[in-house]
């Protein structure tokens, strides 16, 4: 039962199946004076308030609520550790609007204790492109959970949307809601195998578990040896994962200012085959693609004959808390994001990506089973993780479930 998501216009588990419902959105837009001009109403000791992100102090606390509070795996292992200036990149892509960055204090001390935020995006469906809120960073503090305060942060940065005359959303969550436009399963690539094993994130379900590392390690030389995992040692795991010092295709290089305009071309091309993508203008691709330290890495092939930009690979830094470790307290994580081939083959250019990113001192590289990315996955040593993760649209019914190959779209 979903007492509050019943209540809202997102396709309902009764209605999967029903070829008779149209695509497209749910409910029509009402006048904007139609749109309740005041906040939602929030527990007495509580209050709104709007999150300068742009200011060091808010930027502090936000990040702070999140590092104590945010994402953790399912046995409570690690939990997301967004940085500030990856906050700051999130929050501030071209067109934001500061009224979606909400913040919930407790009125007496000030401290904050929940947050919830959106940023607008063009999202194609389909032939359709549909301005929407992307809404992500949905937080409250460990310490008021379950008393239906979600609910409230989610109708007040609806209402916030619904005033900038904006629709739809897209969201994603590790939870079952009504209802999956699709599901997508994380692949985890070990670069540092001894201290993933250290600190037990391989044999941790959510990500890699031991039993798939032991499957893994059998591939090449062994086949049906009964007591292999007796034979699985530190040495044959490190050299496993071991990864050349060079990247291998000619004309591969980080990508700079000047690529803008063809890198954009060659995505828009690119995203055009998948259900559902963004659509992203140069500016877009100016904020989300240029390379960022410590927040986002791409690289391209340039032809070395033609000087044409061939293909593209890129990723977000997003390092993980370690919760229990004498050892290590952070899992530097490096997350696959918009990546594009036409003449080199994916899986070379992804083996490319994965030793600029141990050369980063990453400690696993990560990936959804999104557009390609199936093709490469198994052959360069990724394990699945068996956490799923579900996208959603808000307001806007497809037909049918997309398999997640169809998906073209990575949120943050
Ligand atoms: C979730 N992740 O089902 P029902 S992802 C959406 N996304 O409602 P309470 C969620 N809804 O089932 P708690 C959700 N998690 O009764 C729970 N819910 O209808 C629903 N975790 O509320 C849940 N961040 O306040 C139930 O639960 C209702 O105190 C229960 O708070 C939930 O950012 C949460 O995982 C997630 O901080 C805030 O557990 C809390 O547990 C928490 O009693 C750790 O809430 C951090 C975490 C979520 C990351 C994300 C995307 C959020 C999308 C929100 C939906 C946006 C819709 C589009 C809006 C714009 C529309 C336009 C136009
Ligand atoms: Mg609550």
């Amino acid at each position: 039962r979903h007492k509050f998501w019943e209540t809202q216009p997102v396709g309902q588990f009764k209605d999967l199946g029903d070829t008779n419902l149209p695509e497209g959105p749910i409910e029509q837009p009402t006048p904007l004076s139609e749109v309740k001009q005041e906040p939602y109403n929030l527990p007495a000791p509580y209050e709104w308030i709007t999150c300068d992100i742009d200011s060091e102090d808010m930027c502090s606390e936000v990040y702070t609520l999140l590092t104590n509070n945010y994402v953790e795996d399912d046995e409570n292992m690690f939990r997301f550790n967004y940085s500030k200036e990856f906050l700051s990149w999130a929050l501030r892509p071209p067109g934001y609007y500061r009224s979606w960055h909400i913040g919930v204090r407790v009125k007496s001390s000030k401290k904050l204790v929940a947050f919830i935020t959106g940023i607008p995006a063009k999202i194609r469906v389909r032939d359709a492109v549909v301005v929407m809120a992307e809404v992500n960073f949905l937080c409250v503090h460990k310490k008021l959970r379950s008393k239906r305060l979600a609910p409230v942060m989610i109708k007040e940065v609806t209402r916030r949307v619904h005033l900038e005359n904006i629709w739809q959303a897209a969201y994603t969550a590790g939870v079952v809601l009504p209802t999956p436009i699709t599901t997508c399963q994380y692949w985890h690539r070990s670069l540092n195998p001894k201290k993933l094993i250290d600190v037990g994130f391989s044999r941790l379900g959510a990500r890699m578990t031991m039993s798939r590392t032991i499957k893994l390690y059998k591939l090449p030389e062994q086949t049906s040896t009964p007591g292999l995992g007796a034979r699985m040692t530190m040495s044959r795991t490190i050299k496993l994962y071991k990864l050349p010092e060079q990247t291998s295709t000619p004309g591969f290089r980080k990508m700079e200012p000047h690529d803008v305009p063809a890198v954009t071309r060659l995505l828009r091309n690119y995203l055009k085959q998948f259900v559902v993508a963004p659509d992203f203008d140069e500016n877009d691709v100016e904020h989300w693609l240029l390379p960022k330290e410590d927040v986002v890495d791409s690289y391209l092939v340039e032809s070395p004959e033609t000087h044409e930009i061939t293909d593209f690979c890129s990723f977000y830094t997003l390092p993980s808390s370690i919760l229990g470790s004498q050892n290590y307290s952070t899992l530097k994580a490096a997350y696959s994001y918009y990546n594009v081939s036409t003449k080199t083959p994916l899986l070379q250019l992804m083996n490319d990506a994965l030793i600029v990113a141990k050369k980063k001192d990453f400690d696993v590289f990560n990936a959804l089973d999104v557009m390609h990315n199936e093709t490469f996955l198994k052959e360069l040593k990724f394990g699945p993780g068996d956490g799923k993760l579900h996208y959603y649209l808000y307001n806007y019914r497809l037909k049918h479930v997309l398999r997640s190959s169809e998906l073209g779209l990575v949120l943050l």
